[in-house]
């Protein structure tokens, strides 16, 4: 007897979770990299992995690009080996973090040609959405200062706004700047947009299409992450998440690994906040695979969120509403978590059957070859990696 419902399956049905060019390349700390068999040498290789984790799973049907790391000769040519993939390119993921010039700032240099520079960055990447026919062009940015007195932080916040003023303009129609946050690292006494109200404040100047991204590890422990994820949609102003799971700091680590149960409390108010399959939401994986193989990493990645949106669907939300309603406060965290404790994975596999997909994707993933063979083919060359 399946749990979930008809309705539930075909709002699953529904979702899609784009990944991240940049986890299939190499990754690590500041104390090694290291090179896992297999892995991409290009952004070919790249978009031919992620079409691996769609084909398993029909949970992934777009890929991120991160430029520069995914520079190449011909846009057109890289959205054509997509397609024959059967996915996507999705959002252009801007660089400012690898440059000599950057080190003091970008958007909000205070030396006019670092900052233009920065600004004519974005314009190259508007450029290249237009040719991949990405929407959303997104923005995290490294900026900030180690010591205080270091800068004046009001005058880097307004020349930040010149600088996506400037670019939102160049935004053609349809496309949207997504700005990202992140409360510290690299640097580590101020951040330039280090939180989601700066983010906001920001966006909500420029207009309509610029939205803000939530990426799960980049809040200070303890924070109440659902409670921002509420806020945006109730200001219209959620764009995008980047999921990943974290222990300590900015981990990237599988989705769900960490915390199930807040991955859990934040996909319930996305659906309470009807962000679940809405266009204006975009859920994307920002993770890095440093010791595990990256495919069946992502594969896992969409299981994770697709198993909690499942769960999420789960609540009972009119007998919840009842039960706050009364102000009972017990029988309303019950129902809250009698969802979240029901195990989805044995319905999930018999509806993916159902659907002529593998019951276990892990599993037949592992034995379709395909890790031996790019094992086996991709010897020579430079892999690619996180910022190489
Ligand atoms: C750096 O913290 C980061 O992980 C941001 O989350 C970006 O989304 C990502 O790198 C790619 O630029
Ligand atoms: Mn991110
Ligand atoms: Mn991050």
């Amino acid at each position: 007897m399946s749990t979930l419902s008809p309705e539930i399956l075909s709002t699953l049905e529904a979702q899609g979770i784009e990944l991240p060019s940049w986890a299939f390349g190499n990754s690590g700390t500041r104390f090694r990299v290291f090179a896992t068999p297999g892995t991409p040498r290009d952004p070919y290789e790249k978009i031919a992995d992620a079409a691996q984790v769609h084909r398993f799973t029909a949970l992934a049907p777009s890929v991120a690009l991160h430029i520069p790391w995914d520079k190449v000769e011909d846009y057109a040519d890289l959205r054509r080996h997509a397609e024959d993939q059967g996915v996507t390119l999705g959002t252009i993921n801007s660089n400012t973090f690898q440059d000599e010039d950057y080190k003091f700032g970008a958007l909000t240099h205070h030396d006019e040609r670092v900052r233009r520079k920065a600004i004519e960055h974005h314009f190259e990447c508007i450029d290249i959405m237009d040719e991949t026919g990405s929407r959303d062009l997104k923005i995290w940015l490294a900026e900030g200062s180690n010591y205080p007195g270091q800068n004046d932080m009001r005058g880097r916040q307004d020349r930040l706004q010149d600088s996506l003023q400037q670019i939102y303009a160049h935004l053609t129609d349809g496309q949207r700047l997504v700005l990202e946050y992140k409360f510290f690292e690299p640097a580590f006494y101020h951040t330039d947009v280090p939180d989601w109200g700066t983010s906001y404040a920001q966006v909500a100047a420029l207009g309509d299409r610029a939205v803000v991204c939530l990426d799960t590890g980049h809040h200070a422990p303890g924070t109440n992450i659902e409670f921002i994820v509420m806020q945006l949609l109730r200001l219209g102003k959620l764009g995008s998440f980047d999921f990943n799971s974290r222990f300590y700091a900015d981990d990237d680590l599988i989705v769900g690994a960490a915390d199930p149960f807040q991955l859990f409390r934040i996909i319930f108010e996305v659906i309470r906040g009807g962000g679940l399959n809405s266009p204006d939401v975009a859920f994307m994986l920002d993770q890095c695979h440093n010791i595990e193989k990256k495919i069946p990493g992502q594969i896992r990645s969409v299981l994770n969120v697709q198993e909690m949106t499942a769960r999420a669907l789960l609540v009972d939300r009119e007998a919840l509403a009842v039960a706050q309603a009364e102000n009972d406060v017990l029988a309303a965290n019950a129902i809250f978590m009698d969802a979240f404790y029901t195990d989805v994975r044995p319905a999930l596999a018999d509806w993916r059957e159902a659907r002529g997909l593998p019951r276990d994707p892990m599993a037949a993933f592992g034995a379709s070859g395909y890790q031996e063979k790019i094992e086996a083919e991709r010897v020579g060359g430079v892999q690619a990696g996180w910022g190489a």
